[in-house]
């Protein structure tokens, strides 16, 4: 029997494989190589460039958690922004919150979003949703460029290699901070704590200069460098750590709930240790 296998190179020296039943699609657009296998252990998985960027089998633990801590800490959170993200599985959270009015969702490339329509409409079938309007633009221009505000943007990148690496700078967040309510969130995704120390040290070092208010929580994510994976927080009012969630709405989730919601804040040593 052949076996067909996968293999992201995650690290110089550590590599992720996992075994495929077949490959469904592969391009090159203009921005990078896109790909959607069949994985045996993780269902359909979107790579992009080679990094695995969801799976239909672990995709619930990124995006309800990109998505729902930062909305549930925001009293009324109305109208948001999500920058990147074209595979829609942060858009399909963000709908779940009843107060929302209207999500942009602004993606450099258009081919992610077509190809996940087709491929992976578990994931993707919230972009249809009348209150989604997607603009394809590179998102350092949009933030600069838009007279609107949002009460939550939310950066829904890829690694801080090639076409997203302006999405973790000091002058980008500052932007974003600018183009956010008195009382606006911002979170962005932020790798491993074990592979990108520097990283998570510089991220926070710039929104805690930005935010009054900054925060590091964890998740864990399987197919990601080393599972376990961060999100920083910078907040003008509303703290995530002390906000009352427990009288809020319910909402379906598979990995976040009120409890995780304050318990994904609290920080092994060597993460707080990046903290300082
Ligand atoms: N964006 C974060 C993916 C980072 C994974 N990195 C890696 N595999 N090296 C996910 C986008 C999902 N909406």
């Amino acid at each position: 029997m052949i076996e067909l296998n996968f293999t992201e190179k995650q690290t110089k020296n550590v590599s992720f494989t996992c075994k495929i039943k077949r490959t469904l699609h592969t391009e090159k657009s203009s921005f990078q190589e896109i790909a959607v296998l069949e994985t045996i252990e993780f269902g359909k998985m979107l790579v992009l460039d080679g990094t695995v960027q969801t799976t239909i089998e672990d995709e619930f633990v990124y995006h309800e958690m990109i998505t729902h801590v930062p909305l549930y800490t925001h009293a009324e959170p109305k109208r948001i922004l999500v920058i990147g993200g074209g595979d829609g599985g942060t858009i399909k959270e963000i709908l779940k919150h009843p107060t929302v009015e209207s999500v942009e969702l602004v993606e450099i490339d258009e081919r992610v979003v077509q190809v996940s329509k087709k491929y992976l409409p578990e994931i993707s079938y919230a972009l249809n949703d009348p209150r989604v309007k997607i603009n394809i633009r590179d998102g350092i221009e949009h933030i600069k460029n838009i007279n609107t505000k949002y009460d939550i943007i939310i950066i829904d990148s890829t690694d801080p290699i090639g076409p997203a690496e302006g999405l973790f700078t000091y002058d980008f967040y500052s932007n974003i901070n600018k183009k956010l309510t008195d009382t606006g969130i911002l979170i962005a995704q932020t790798e491993s704590p074990f592979f990108n120390k520097e990283l998570i040290k510089n991220v926070f070092k710039n929104i805690s200069s930005i935010f009054p208010i900054a925060k590091l929580y964890l998740a864990n994510i399987p197919t990601y460098p080393s599972g376990l994976w961060s999100f920083t927080i910078g907040s003008k009012k509303y703290d995530p750590t002390v906000v009352n969630i427990s009288a809020k709405y319910d909402i379906n989730s598979k990995y976040y709930t009120k409890k995780i919601h304050n318990s994904c804040f609290v920080l092994p040593e060597f993460v707080k240790e990046l903290l300082i």
